[in-house]
C-alpha cells in the first residue's frame, strides 16, 4: 500500500529530529542550492518551468510562468514572499511540513529568490501558530550560520536577507494582495488585480507569492531535474503532493503521493472509513471548494479532473463525512467561518455571508419555509464573482453544491430540525 506513497518532502518526517540542519545535510539538503548558485537565473526558472509545477496554494499557476513575469527592466528590488498563512478550513499541511523539515523550504527559498534576482525574501507566517514560527527562525538562523544565507552565499557573491513575518491570525491575509497589505503594516485587504503581484506587489515592486509547499518543491527540481519531477503525477498535473485527510477515516493525517491519486486509494492509506461507516461526502481542497460524493471515489486527484467534477483541487485537503453528518450544519459551520474572516471590502461578500449564515440557522432548526432554497442560492449568485478576492467564491461554493448534492436535506429544512435528523453525537465531528 504504501508503494502509492511518493514521500519527498515528508520522507524524514519519522526521522530523530528532522529539523535540524545537520540531519538535512545528511540526507543530500542543499545540495540543490549548491547546484543552483552554479546555474543561470533564467536556467533555474526554465527547469522550474519544464517539471511542470503548479502553484500548491490552492490555485494550481504554474510557478515557473509565475516566476518569468517578474520584470528584470524594474529599477525596484524584487521580493519573494512565502505565504505561509495556512487557515482554510481542512488545509494542514503547510504546518506540519515547516515543523519537521523546515530547511527544505528554506533552502526553496534561497534557490527561488536567486532565480528571480531577488535579494529580499519574507516567510508570512500564520500568527497562531507560535511553535511554527519559532521552529522556522530557528532554521533560519542555523541556515545564516552555515553560510546558506546572508551575504555572499556560499561564496558566489550572492546575497539573500530572510525574514520570517508572524501574522496577526486572519485568515484573509492568505490572500495574496491582503498578505501584501498586512506585510506593509496595514490591516490585511485584497487589492484589485491586475496589476497582479508579480509585476507590482510588496512597497509597489515586483514580488512573487508562492504557497510553502510550492517553494519546498523546488530545491528536488534543482537537484534531481524536471524530468523526475515530471515523471510523477499526470499529464497536465505533475510531480508530488500532499494531500490532507481530516474528518471520518480511521487514522486521518497527510499522504504525500503522486498528483493524480484518487479519494479511494486515499481512504485505504489512511486506514478507512471510520468502522461500520461509509462516504457521504467530502472536499477535495479545503471548505473554498464544492463538496463532492461518493460518485468521484474513482476521480483522478488532478487540477483537470475535479474541475471537471465541478469542483476545485485547491490545497488537496480533503475533508471526509459519513452518512452521520448533516450537509445542512456542515455547511452553516462553514459559511459561519467565512461570515467571520470577511474582511467587509466588498459589501455582497460582508452582508451576503452574514445572510447565508441567517437562513441557514432556519434550516438547521426545521424553520425554514418553501422558497427559502431558491432565495439561498440567489443570494450566493449575489455574491459569488462579485468581489475582489476567492473569499466569496470559496464561501458560495459549499451552499450551492451541498444543495445541489443533497437538496431533499435542505427540503426537510422546512419542517424537521437538522439534529433530529442527524443526532449531535452521532458524527465525531459536530
Ligand atoms: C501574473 C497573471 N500573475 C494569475 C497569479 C496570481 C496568484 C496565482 C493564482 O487564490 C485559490 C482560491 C482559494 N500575471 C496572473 C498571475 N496570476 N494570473 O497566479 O491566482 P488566482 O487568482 O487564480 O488564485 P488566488 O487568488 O491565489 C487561491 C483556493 O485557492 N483555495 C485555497 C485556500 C487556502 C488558503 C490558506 O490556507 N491560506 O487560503 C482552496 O480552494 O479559494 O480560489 O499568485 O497572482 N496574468
Amino acid at each position: 500500500m504504501t508503494d502509492m506513497l511518493t514521500p519527498v518532502l515528508s520522507a524524514n518526517w519519522a526521522d530523530d529530529r528532522p529539523w535540524k540542519l545537520t540531519n538535512y545535510e545528511r540526507l543530500g539538503g542543499y545540495q540543490g542550492l549548491r547546484k543552483a548558485l552554479t546555474m543561470e537565473p533564467d536556467a533555474i526558472i526554465g527547469e522550474v518551468k519544464d517539471s511542470g509545477l503548479r502553484g500548491r496554494g490552492g490555485a494550481g499557476f504554474p510557478t515557473g510562468m509565475k516566476w518569468s513575469f517578474v520584470p528584470q527592466d524594474n529599477p525596484n528590488p524584487k521580493y519573494l514572499v512565502v505565504n505561509a498563512d495556512e487557515s482554510e478550513p481542512g488545509t494542514c499541511k503547510d504546518i506540519p511540513l515547516m515543523m519537521a523539515n523546515p530547511h527544505v523550504l528554506v533552502e526553496g527559498v534561497a534557490i527561488s529568490s536567486f532565480a528571480i534576482r531577488s535579494n529580499f525574501a519574507f516567510i508570512y507566517v500564520r500568527g497562531e501558530v507560535l511553535h511554527v514560527i519559532r521552529r522556522l527562525q530557528q532554521a533560519v538562523r542555523e541556515a545564516y550560520s552555515a553560510g546558506y544565507l546572508g551575504k555572499n552565499i556560499l561564496g558566489t557573491g550572492y546575497d539573500l536577507e530572510v525574514v520570517v513575518h508572524a501574522g496577526a491570525g486572519a485568515y484573509i491575509c492568505g490572500e495574496e494582495t491582503a498578505l501584501l497589505d498586512s506585510l506593509e503594516g496595514r490591516r490585511g485587504q485584497p487589492r484589485l488585480r491586475p496589476p497582479f503581484p508579480a509585476v507590482a506587489g510588496l512597497y509597489a515592486s515586483p514580488t512573487v507569492v508562492n504557497n510553502v509547499e510550492s517553494i519546498a518543491s523546488v530545491p528536488g527540481i534543482i537537484a534531481k531535474g524536471a524530468s523526475w519531477f515530471a515523471s510523477m503525477g499526470t499529464e497536465k498535473s505533475k510531480g508530488h503532493g500532499i494531500f490532507s485527510l481530516s474528518g471520518h477515516v480511521a487514522n486521518p493525517g497527510q499522504f504525500e503521493a503522486p498528483m493524480g491519486i484518487t479519494l479511494r486509494q486515499l481512504i485505504e492509506l489512511a486506514g478507512g472509513m471510520r468502522d461500520g461507516h461509509e462516504l457521504k461526502f467530502f472536499t477535495p481542497g479545503g471548505s473554498s471548494t464544492q463538496i463532492l460524493t461518493k460518485d468521484s471515489l474513482d476521480m483522478p486527484l488532478d487540477f483537470d479532473s475535479v474541475a471537471a467534477a465541478g469542483s476545485l483541487l485547491g490545497t488537496r485537503a480533503l475533508q471526509i463525512f459519513d452518512e452521520t453528518t448533516s450537509v445542512v450544519r456542515t455547511t452553516l459551520r462553514w459559511v459561519e467561518f467565512y461570515k467571520h474572516e470577511s474582511c467587509g471590502k466588498c459589501t455582497p461578500c460582508r452582508e451576503g455571508n452574514w445572510w447565508l449564515v441567517q437562513m441557514l440557522r432556519k434550516f438547521e432548526a426545521g424553520q425554514a419555509q418553501e422558497g427559502d432554497i431558491e432565495k439561498m442560492l440567489d443570494v450566493a449568485d449575489n455574491i459569488g464573482g462579485r468581489s475582489f478576492c476567492a473569499l466569496a467564491d470559496g464561501a458560495v461554493a459549499c451552499v450551492t453544491s451541498a444543495v445541489k448534492e443533497f437538496r431533499s436535506e435542505f427540503e426537510a429544512g422546512y419542517h424537521t430540525p437538522a439534529w433530529e435528523l442527524f443526532p449531535y453525537g452521532k458524527s465525531a465531528l459536530f
